[in-house]
């Protein structure tokens, strides 16, 4: 194969691996937030520790990806608990913000303040406190879980955040008496939040206060470990989809121009 060949199949080469790379970087993050939505604008630190790279891949979110992908069902990206802090990571995105990969920050976190307990936080209800349920008839069939309980003392709305996880609109909500029966609210009567908070309109017409509200959930899926415990995710050595790609193109195409001069120079020296 002669020198003019091989110059031009590294030029192409040159082309191909930029445009791949900018093109798989942008594609892992297009995924990842169209999944989560809730305005998600998360870059590849949701996934990479420092540079893009198989061996950065190391953030929660990452686990999660790889199931996604395995299972070919990239709705567990928004629908999996990647930190296990409770809370799918559809609630706990907030445009760029990763914090679906530390756990200890989550909706309820960010939420707590004066009122409330350790476990639950009611927005307007400030002597609202958590309550144990142990559910003795059974509300939560398989593969669903008692997600917590709050003693509220007014029919009034009210936002509620739970330590435990957000509350999703397939969740059901109940008040439950001293007996542990339940009665469902309807689905006009409380909504979740972006966040994952519950949000109540009314409880149903004769309850009594205080009312004990509980919430049974569907499992999260959860990832497997690595689990950040501190801070935020890494943001240096990131390649984002938006600055770097036409960057990208634009060097390439500049490589090739570079080629196909000394492939022209060359090519005039020996006429
Ligand atoms: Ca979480
Ligand atoms: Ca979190």
């Amino acid at each position: 194969m002669n020198k003019k060949v091989l110059t031009s199949l590294a030029a192409v080469g040159l082309v191909t691996a930029y445009a791949t790379t900018a093109m798989a970087s942008s594609g892992f993050e297009n995924t990842v937030n169209s999944q989560l939505g809730n305005g998600a604008s998360v870059s590849c630190d949701a996934c990479h520790n420092g540079a893009t790279g198989s061996s950065t891949a190391t953030f929660p979110m990452a686990n999660t990806y790889r199931a996604a992908r395995t299972a070919g069902d990239f709705t567990l990206i928004a629908t999996s608990d990647s930190d296990g802090d409770g809370y799918i990571n559809k609630f706990e995105v907030n445009g760029a913000a990763t914090e679906f990969n530390v756990a200890t920050t989550s909706p309820f976190t960010k939420a707590a303040a004066a009122n409330g307990d350790a476990n639950v936080k009611a927005l307007a209800d400030t002597t609202a406190v958590s309550v144990t349920f142990t559910d003795p008839n059974g509300l939560a069939g398989t593969g669903k879980e008692i997600l917590g309980g709050i003693k509220v003392t007014l029919n009034q709305a009210d936002t509620i955040y739970f330590k435990a996880g957000g509350v999703g609109t397939t969740d059901t909500v109940y008040t439950v008496d001293a007996a542990g029966a339940g009665t469902a609210l309807a689905s006009t009567d409380w909504t979740s939040g972006v966040d994952g908070s519950l949000k109540i309109m009314a409880l149903p017409a004769g309850s009594t206060f205080p009312a004990d509200i509980v919430v049974v959930r569907t499992l999260p899926a959860t990832a497997a470990a690595p689990v950040l415990t501190n801070g935020t995710a890494s943001t240096t050595g990131c390649i984002t989809s938006s600055l770097s790609t036409p960057f990208m193109m634009v060097f390439a195409l500049v490589s090739l121009g570079f080629f196909v001069r000394r492939k022209k120079v060359s090519h005039d020296a020996a006429s």
